[in-house]
Parts: structure tokens; C-alpha cells; sequence
């Protein structure tokens, strides 16, 4: 099984957030082959984004619900699966093979019926006692059972009496000599095991016999298998002595006779691991058997599976923070960072690469890397980069733009062969109509949260070019409102940022709206709150939220 590594953008995902996932995944699989990175999305594209991807007819990555660790990521054991004609005895002989003590049994189509255990077959074993009267034995299983050779092959099953008979007729079975066949009749048959001198062909006058072996000591007359021939009388010679034949016979009972059927406990390949830990506590069976959705046991699991088990791996890409992870991040395996944001909350239970640059785009960070290890994007992907450069400094207009990303932008627009600012003035046009959308669509599109100091911080910002401010502003208040009463931010805000690059007005609600009058020096009771030259929420919003939070 190839390792698969999930490379992820932030949640309310950005052009940034796509193009880089699927521009570092790249990357990786061309360098490192040996694992499978696959680029994901935490949510549907925008309009921006949308545009890009048809520009450069890439399809949207996959979406990814959650990372939460799921019975198929676990390296459980393979399946050990039998037949329900398997003998007792071949089940055995698997069990000693493998080391494992249970067996899962299917049916003809490969679906889990039954679970048959090393201790069912002793206890069976032991038991046994010198029948087949659980049901029909298949005979194949005795000549199995016996390294025999089907000599005369009739019927081919049986259910009945054993029998032996030794010297002369001498039986020594259950039933004794003079009662040879007394079981006979009711539909039940016998099985005579023949040892040393017995008379001939006159056993075959024993009533309901059905089978006959012919031990290591037995004599073979021609006539006897003739006649057997004749009456439909199955004869099997093996290599073993009688002492030997008759113990094995006992084994050949096939495991659908012996298992357990009904409750057994099984996990789907789907489930959470969290969800079955509690199950596997509760029932203290060694291995569980693992199902595919058509019910066909692949493998089995023990509490080890579960203990070892490090998590989903997951690259972060332009994002390091928990609240905007993907559901479930506590549980995977962060193998690695590669971020342009402030340092937040993630934690890593081992040392990883971790690239966070003040640069203006994540994707100059991955062009960068590109660059490094000599490989050239491909056309599509470098038009991605180059687009979520363009988007996140606002065609370099952001006080976040660096001249490495002035500099990435123009090789990747040559690889992608595209002009830039006529491409940058269509993205922006089909990223900032809002067009046909709701107040939810609006605010949420470009909307971070954080957690700074225990306080919980949202800010969504919504470029305003080519927009009637007045009514967004109307309309989204409300909606801000309802948002507000709903979840309860400490500070919650918005800015209507104009992208040519004059500033932004701020709606400022929360628990604590006043952490913004610190933070700016401004006044809340101004309205609109016009902040002059402020564009970026990274560089000129957040940081001084974080210190005015953090001076409190
Ligand atoms: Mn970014």
C-alpha cells in the first residue's frame, strides 16, 4: 500500500488555497514517487478560483470532509478466510501457518458468514464422538483429512455413523462389532474404517454402508472394489494406520458445522477508528474482522492496528492554524508546512518541514521550491501559481507583495503564456461580482477565524470594485448580525476593501468591538469606519488585533 499524503489549503478556500495544493502535489510526485500526494479542498471554489481553473481547464480538487482516522488507513493484518466446506483439519493446519487463532468463513460469493476459532475445533475435536451427525461431511474432506486416494468415488458427501472393524471382523467402534450398522437407517450412513486381516467383500453387506477406507494394513482385493463399484459405495485407501485413521476422520467435519453465526463483530472499512475502539474494549476477541462494502471480509484488526496507528498524513498548505484546518486535523499526521501566515496554534508530535516566508503568495513559496529542484511546472499549473500570486497581492498592489513574488509571477506567466495584467483584470472581475449572491456567499467567502489569546476572532474580507457599497454594506450588517447572535465571536469583522487600493471600510461586531478602537485608534461611533491605505487583513488587520488583544 502506497503511503497517501493529503495536501491541504485552508478552509473558505482562496485561489491561493487551490492553486498551491495542487502545484505542490505536483511537485512531490514528480520528486518523491514513492508516496501518493493528492491535492484537496476544504470547500467550494469561488467565483475567482472557478474562473481561474476553467482559464487553465484544471479540474477542481477533490473535496475532503474530514481527516478523522478511518478503519481503511490502519495497517491491519490480511484476511484469513475459509470456505464453509473447509475441513476442521485444513482450518487447523491455516491457523498453525498464519499464527492466527481465528478464521473468518465465507460463502460462495465471499461474503463473511461465520468465524471458526482454534478453541471451536478442540472443543469439537474433543467431543467427538464417532459421528457425523451435525450434518453432511464433504468426502473430499476425508480423503483430505486421510492424505488418502479416492479409489471408488460415489456419493459426495456423507452424514453417519464411523466405524471400525479389525481382525476379522472384530468391530471396535462406538456400536461394537455385533452391532456393525445398527445406526443405520433414519438417514444416516456409515463410514467403516478397515484395518488388518479383515474378511473380504462381506463387509459390504453392512447395512447403510457408505464409505469404506482401507487403512496402511488393510488388503485390497479387486473383487471388493468392483462391487463397491457396482453399489455406490464410496472406497477411499489412505497411508495411515487405524490408530491414526480414525483420529483423523474426526477432523474432516467441514467448519460450517462448528463456527459461531450469529453476533459476530465486524468493522466496515468506512467507520472511525474512534468508533470502534469502544466495541473492541468491550468484546476482548484478539482479531475483528474488517469488511468490504459487500460485506467480504479483507482483513482483520487487533487493538495494536489501532495503538500504532499515527494518523492520515497531511501536508498544510497556506495555513498553519487549527480553525482553519480541515475537521479532524487533531487526529492526522501533519508531515509538513509550507505557509506565508502568522504562526498559530498547530502543534506536530515529531520534528517536520515547516517553510513559512512573509512572502505575498503561497505559491511563490512552492515556484520557489520548484525552482530548487529543477522541475518545470507544467503550463496549467504555472498559470495556478500565477494566479494565486496575482490574487493574493491584489495584482501586486498589497503592502504583503515582495519582489520574489513580482519576479515568480513573471516567470510563471511566461511558462503559461499569459499577459498579466489583462488576465489579473479578468479574474478580478469574475472573483468580485457578486452577482446572484447571498449575504452567506458574500461574507464567507474570504473569511478567516482565529484564536488569539481565547478570544475567538473572525474576519472576512469582500473586495468592493465595481460595487454599490452602500446597499453590501446594508446587507451585510444584517446578515453580521444574525451571524453574531448565532456563534458569539468576541470580535467579529468585516472589510469592504476597495481593491484599487484606497482602504477599507470596517463592520466591527462582537463581544468585545472595542479591542478595534485600540487597535486602530479609532472610534467606533464613526460610521462608515474608513480605514485609509489598510488592504491587507494579514499584514495591516490581524497583527495589530493580536497586539492590541495581546496588551490588554
Ligand atoms: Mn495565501
Amino acid at each position: 500500500m502506497t503511503t497517501r499524503i493529503y495536501v491541504i489549503g485552508h478552509r473558505n478556500p482562496d485561489t491561493d488555497s487551490i492553486a498551491s495544493p495542487i502545484a505542490y502535489a505536483h511537485l512531490k510526485n514528480v520528486t518523491e514517487p514513492g508516496a501518493e500526494h493528492i491535492p484537496v479542498r476544504l470547500g467550494p471554489p469561488n467565483r475567482e478560483t472557478r474562473f481561474v481553473l476553467d482559464y487553465f481547464r484544471v479540474e477542481a480538487p477533490m473535496l475532503l470532509e474530514n481527516v478523522y482516522t478511518q478503519v481503511k488507513d490502519l495497517m491491519f493484518d490480511e484476511a484469513t478466510n475459509v470456505s464453509l466446506d473447509t475441513s476442521m483439519r485444513s482450518a487447523w493446519e491455516l491457523m498453525a501457518q498464519t499464527g492466527f487463532k481465528s478464521l473468518s468463513v465465507v460463502d460462495g460469493r465471499g461474503k463473511l458468514v461465520g468465524i471458526v476459532t482454534l478453541g471451536d475445533i478442540a472443543e469439537a475435536y474433543l467431543a467427538s464422538s464417532g459421528s457425523f451427525l451435525r450434518g453432511k461431511v464433504p468426502v473430499r474432506n476425508i480423503v483430505g483429512a486421510l492424505d488418502g486416494d479416492l479409489v471408488v468415488e460415489a456419493k459426495p458427501e456423507f452424514r453417519g455413523v464411523v466405524e471400525v472393524t479389525s481382525h476379522g471382523g472384530v468391530g471396535i467402534g462406538e456400536y461394537g462389532g455385533s452391532r456393525l450398522g445398527a445406526q443405520a437407517g433414519s438417514g444416516n450412513g456409515v463410514l467403516l474404517i478397515v484395518g488388518r486381516g479383515y474378511i473380504g467383500p462381506e463387509v459390504l453387506e453392512t447395512p447403510g454402508l457408505e464409505v469404506i477406507v482401507l487403512t496402511q494394513e488393510a488388503p485390497v482385493f479387486p473383487e471388493l472394489l468392483g462391487e463397491a463399484r457396482r453399489r455406490g459405495i464410496t472406497v477411499i485407501r489412505t497411508p495411515h494406520g487405524i490408530y491414526e485413521t480414525t483420529r483423523r476422520v474426526s477432523q474432516s467435519e467441514p467448519v460450517s458445522h462448528i463456527m459461531t453465526s450469529a453476533d459476530i463483530v465486524s468493522f466496515s472499512l468506512e467507520e472511525q477508528v474512534d468508533d470502534i475502539k469502544e466495541t473492541m474494549l468491550r468484546y476482548k476477541y484478539r482479531y475483528f474482522p474488517v469488511l468490504d462494502d459487500e460485506g467480504r471480509p479483507v482483513g482483520k484488526i487487533a487493538r495494536r492496528h489501532v495503538i500504532d496507528y499515527t494518523g492520515k498524513n497531511v501536508i498544510l498548505v497556506d495555513h498553519n492554524e487549527k480553525s482553519q484546518s480541515v475537521e479532524g486535523i487533531e487526529q492526522a499526521r501533519i508531515v509538513e508546512i509550507i505557509d506565508h501566515h502568522r504562526v498559530g496554534s498547530i502543534e506536530t508530535g515529531e520534528p517536520i518541514v515547516f517553510i513559512n516566508r512573509p512572502l505575498g503568495s503561497t505559491a511563490t513559496i512552492v515556484d520557489e521550491l520548484y525552482c530548487q529542484r529543477g522541475v518545470e511546472p507544467p503550463r496549467p499549473i504555472a498559470g495556478l501559481m500565477l494566479a494565486a500570486i496575482l490574487s493574493d497581492t491584489l495584482a501586486f498592489k498589497s503592502p504583503t507583495c515582495t519582489p520574489e513574488d513580482v519576479r515568480a509571477a513573471r516567470r510563471l506567466g511566461q511558462i503559461a503564456g499569459v499577459d498579466l495584467e489583462e488576465f489579473a483584470s479578468g479574474m478580478f472581475s469574475a472573483g468580485t461580482s457578486l452577482e446572484g449572491k447571498s449575504e452567506a456567499e458574500i461574507f464567507f467567502g474570504d473569511f478567516k477565524e482565529s484564536r488569539i489569546r481565547n478570544l475567538r476572532v473572525g474576519v472576512s474580507q469582500v473586495n468592493t470594485y465595481h460595487t454599490d457599497v452602500a446597499s453590501l454594506r446594508k446587507r451585510l450588517k444584517e446578515f453580521m448580525e444574525h451571524l453574531q447572535a448565532d456563534r458569539g465571536y468576541d470580535l467579529l469583522l468585516l472589510m469592504l476593501t476597495d481593491i484599487i487600493g484606497e482602504g477599507s471600510e470596517l463592520l466591527v461586531m462582537g463581544n468585545q468591538p472595542e479591542i478595534v478602537e485600540r487597535a486602530f485608534g479609532v472610534s467606533l461611533k464613526d460610521e462608515p469606519l474608513f480605514l485609509p491605505g489598510v488592504i491587507s487583513r494579514k499584514k495591516q488587520v490581524l497583527p495589530r488585533i493580536i497586539r492590541a488583544i495581546n496588551t490588554m
